[in-house]
């Protein structure tokens, strides 16, 4: 009975030797030194190895090592399978961080003033208070929801858009397709922290921005798949978005010459926002096998027909 891991090397390192002091009797292995296949019972990983069900006959659970899990065909597990996305608070705490790090970059003009150093120019740009700044959030998820939660101590008015209807104190929450624009309508710093479905993909798009305040500003923090690169460069470059942070991308890394590099308008991450703590992912990988085997409900479980 193993426990494979297939993601970031250095973390991974640190995840066997919490491994080996939290569950010494539950054999833990790095990829691509998987033993015997038939041992693997769970397997924990960023991009998942080809063919899972084939080549890990007895597997009782699959884990993505992220929140997010769209980089796993869950059609290609078998229904006894379930996959679980990773539930740990660290994931929440670093997203929390950079969210925050990012929204006020774009409320106080970083994206612009980076460039303009880069231009050698020495010019102040108006400032808008927290009060008349209103921030978006698209997902009011695990990680939407914290977002907003610390966004509240800075003042912004905040609101956020979401599939179900959702109430939170201090939010004015949307729900649904037909509230999109009216939700759009009523935000200057776009914050994207939804998952990656065929429903939200490419949402990002040159109607979305259309929606928005002539000048507002993106956060994307999702997926690289639910921004229409094109459409964001004419919007930036026509004035209907005026700044934007870009922590994923699609691919990843972008390739060399890609225009998202040197755009002025334009703050680039290496998908950095969050990353899993091993410390705490290790205790819930341990807690959620424990569950399993006593035959209980596994939070973090994706749903099959939403994807997420
Ligand atoms: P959750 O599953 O907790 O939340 C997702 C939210 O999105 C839910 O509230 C869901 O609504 C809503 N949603 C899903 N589909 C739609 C839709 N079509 N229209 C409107 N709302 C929708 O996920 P998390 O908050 O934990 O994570 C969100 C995403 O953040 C991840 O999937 C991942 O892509 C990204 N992420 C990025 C990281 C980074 O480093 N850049 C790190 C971690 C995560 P409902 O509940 O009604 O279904
Ligand atoms: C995640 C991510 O999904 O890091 O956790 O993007």
């Amino acid at each position: 009975m193993t426990v494979l891991y297939k993601a970031n090397m250095v973390r991974g390192a640190e995840w066997a030797t919490l491994f080996a002091e939290r569950a010494p009797d539950l054999p833990f292995r790095l990829w691509p030194d998987i033993g015997d296949p038939a041992e693997v019972r769970y397997l924990v990983a960023w991009v998942p190895p080809d063919d899972i069900a084939a080549t890990f006959p007895n597997l009782e659970l699959v884990f993505s090592v992220g929140a997010g899990v769209d980089q796993f065909d869950i059609t290609k597990l078998p229904p006894h399978v379930p996959l679980v996305r990773m539930l740990e608070p660290g994931i929440t705490e670093r997203m929390v961080e950079y969210a925050c790090m990012s929204v006020l970059a774009l409320h106080r003009d970083l994206v612009q003033f980076i460039a303009q150093q880069r231009e050698q120019v020495w010019r102040e740009l108006p400032v808008t208070q927290t009060g008349k700044r209103r921030v978006g959030v698209m997902g009011l998820g695990l990680l939407g929801q914290a977002v907003l939660g610390r966004l509240k101590s800075f003042g912004f008015p905040l609101a956020g858009w979401n599939r179900s209807p959702r109430s939170i104190e201090g939010v004015t929450c949307y729900a649904g397709a037909d509230a999109l624009p009216d939700f759009l309508g009523h935000t200057d710093i776009l914050v994207c922290l939804l998952p990656l479905t065929p429903e939200t993909r490419g949402l990002l798009n040159a109607n979305l921005f259309a929606r928005l305040p002539r000048g507002a500003r993106l956060l994307n923090v999702g997926r690289g798949g639910h921004l229409i690169e094109a459409d964001l460069i004419a919007a930036l470059d026509s004035g209907v978005l005026s700044a934007a942070v870009l922590d994923v991308a699609e691919p990843e890394p972008l390739p060399a010459g890609h225009p998202f590099w040197g755009h002025p308008r334009i703050l680039l991450t290496p998908h950095i926002a969050s990353t899993t703590a091993p410390e705490t992912a290790v205790d819930f990988v341990l807690d959620t096998i424990a569950r399993r085997h006593r035959g209980e409900a596994l939070p973090g479980r994706v749903d099959r027909t939403r994807g997420y």
